[in-house]
């Protein structure tokens, strides 16, 4: 029996189908694997046109297939191998022996680990990570921007949602850039391949977990980003989806089984709930459409119960790691996906990179729901994630609710003050991502509705926060929109493409406004680099007073004291209550102008400035 997929208004159906449409032997993934990793286990997925009839062999020392599984769809293997210690690194073929005689072979290949020191190094609180929509960012080959063959063969850079042409060679020709901007991580929207009919430019719709997306590169091209990354001290984030694919997926289009996908009679929405998964009162039915509901009706939600599914998932993700020595994942719609499942994938993926670095994107409403998610929290009882850190919503919010809200007892910069003080609930809130904006909401020069002083102010925060900082491409120059809808803050970098009028790329194609925010961010991105209290050092904070709010970052090497003034005017702000941490301090250094602050009793604050000084003895 063959089940083949027929989607209908959203509505997916499985259907018998008498018509071979796949060659005999379609594909082998893993297609490469490397001998030396602490699992000696692989499964492999073979697709071919009726291959569940033939019988595997195959000879190599070191090497045992130990289990064939045979599934509902008779187009389908799935091959067990164990790859033991005497295996070394060479080819050896797979072969498929039909009932009528004929053979087929695949090459199967075991590569040696690539150990440099360089790779696999994990993004942490001392780096400061940018993202970046490869498709709007810069284009770097014109001859890759239409692919024969592709669903999508239009180019327009004039459409929100078409594709823009920018690729992986026109990141790479920007790292300079980056470097120089005092950034330390580029985290890249997906860039495998989304082969949708439209509008999957944002790379969240996969369709091959093996290939880097035609349009953005190739495989090798993504593994010289990574190296050229790290070449010059930068650090990559792979961005994963685990939770579901692409309805044009090759597996998707003609599945294994019928469970591989969650399946509904009609099309069913996830409710978009994360409080139905951890409330005590929740409706059994309210947490299952929450989970296994779909995100969209293109994107087939993925059933992670499914031993086989976890196996393609978890190994495409360690295989991804090791082939390109990527440093962090960052997990797509984190509390959609099974919990089981995800703690079992972190277990594995830390028990074969130890250094790695993973956060879940976690887009929820209080500092409760988001702990929830976290390794080791003190709210979810009984069970551990193994999530090491979150995109951190709350402190976002709270930041804004800083520069925009009207002080209250827990408005203002209250609220800042108050949802820092909830990291009680995290086991450690510094793995966590803080950011202003992202791809998926307004950008943040918006947010603050283009208050210069209110965008510099949130700047500060952001790059002397706790956690791992992170900005969005643009931020720097003052790139806005709300994001109504989501393309207006995907606009492609002004100056990534040969023909643009403007290069904002270079101080010269600035104007003084965005060359100042540029020069902030710069400034406080390379001292924040070269400050340990900044990445690891502790953070104590001050209840607000009178609307400004002061808090202090410090380890034995230095101290670095950080005044927000979140009122409409200036305020004056002695200092005796901070005596904790400023007592021996007796001079300043204003880290923004370089100024020497001889006075450390009082200062007088604009309205919604911030200072951030390093105290000195
Ligand atoms: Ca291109
Ligand atoms: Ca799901």
């Amino acid at each position: 029996m063959k089940l083949r997929l027929v989607i209908t208004s959203g509505l997916i159906l499985i259907t018998r189908s008498i018509w071979a449409q796949i060659p005999a032997l379609e594909r082998v993934e893993p297609a490469s694997w490397w001998v030396g990793m602490k699992n000696p286990k692989v499964q492999l997925i073979v697709h071919g046109n009726n291959i569940a009839s033939s019988t595997v062999s195959l000879t190599y020392t070191g090497v045992k297939l130990t289990a064939v599984h045979k599934v509902e769809n008779n187009n389908y293997l799935f091959l067990d191998l164990d790859i033991t210690a005497s295996a070394k690194p060479g080819q050896f073929k797979i072969l498929f022996k039909k009932p009528a005689g004929q053979v087929l072979s695949f090459n199967y290949k075991l590569n040696q680990r690539d150990r440099s020191p360089n790779r696999t190094q994990g993004v942490t609180n001392k780096d400061l990570i940018y993202l970046i929509m490869p498709d709007r960012f810069s284009n770097g080959d014109p001859a890759n921007d239409s692919k024969t063959g592709m669903r999508e063969m239009k180019v327009n850079r004039d459409s929100m949602y078409a594709r823009h042409g920018g690729d992986i060679q026109g990141i790479i020709n920007h790292l300079g850039y980056l470097k120089d901007l005092g950034v330390t991580a580029v985290w890249l929207t997906p860039e495998i391949e989304n082969d949708e009919p439209r509008a999957s430019y944002h790379g969240y719709s996969v369709t091959d977990h093996y290939k880097i997306d035609p349009r953005y590169g190739t495989n090798e091209l993504y593994k010289t980003f990574v190296e050229k990354c790290h070449a010059l001290g930068l650090k990559v984030v792979k961005d994963l989806v685990h939770n579901h694919v692409g309805t044009e997926h090759w597996f998707i289009k003609d599945m294994p089984m019928k469970s591989w996908v969650h399946q509904w009679p009609k099309y069913t929405q996830s409710n978009f709930r994360d409080a139905a998964v951890m409330d005590p009162h929740a409706s059994p039915m309210d947490k299952k459409i929450m989970l296994d509901g779909w995100f969209d009706h293109h994107m087939a939600d993925l059933n992670e119960n499914n031993p086989y599914v976890q196996n393609y998932l978890t190994q495409n993700h360690i295989w991804w790691i090791e082939y390109a020595g990527v440093d962090g994942f960052r997990l797509d719609t984190y509390p959609y996906n099974d919990a089981a499942y995800m703690a079992d994938w972190a277990r594995k993926v830390k028990a074969e990179y130890p250094h790695f670095s993973i956060f879940g994107e976690t887009l929820v409403w209080s500092v409760a729901n988001q702990a929830y998610f976290t390794q080791g929290n003190t709210v979810n009882r009984g069970f551990d994630t193994q999530l090491p850190g979150v995109t951190d919503s709350q402190i976002k919010d709270a930041i804004a609710e800083a520069l925009n809200g009207k002080d209250g007892w827990t408005d203002g910069v209250h609220r800042l003050y108050s949802v820092l003080a909830q990291d009680f609930m995290y086991q450690d809130p510094t793995r966590n991502v803080v950011f202003l904006d992202n791809h998926d909401m307004s950008r943040f020069y918006s947010i603050v509705k283009e208050d210069f002083t209110k965008f510099k102010s949130g700047m500060a925060l952001l790059l002397t926060m706790r956690g791992i900082p992170q900005m969005y491409y643009g931020d720097e120059i003052l790139m806005k929109n709300l994001s109504n809808p989501d393309g207006l803050v995907r606009l492609d970098f002004p100056g990534g493409w040969s023909d643009d009028k403007e290069n904002k790329f270079t101080a010269k194609g600035r104007s003084d406004k965005e060359n100042e925010a540029f020069d902030y961010i710069r400034t406080l991105a390379n001292y924040r680099k070269n400050t340990t209290a900044l990445q690891t050092g502790k953070l104590m904070q001050y209840i607000p007073q009178d609307g400004v709010y002061v808090y202090f970052r410090y380890d034995t090497e230095k101290t670095v004291m950080i005044i927000y003034n979140g009122n409409d005017k200036p305020a004056n702000l002695h200092t005796d209550r901070f005596s904790e941490r400023m007592a021996g301090f007796n001079t300043a250094i204003n880290v923004i102008t370089n100024e020497h602050i001889s006075d450390i009793k009082e200062f007088i604050i604009p309205a919604k400035a911030t200072f951030v000084f390093e105290l000195k003895k």
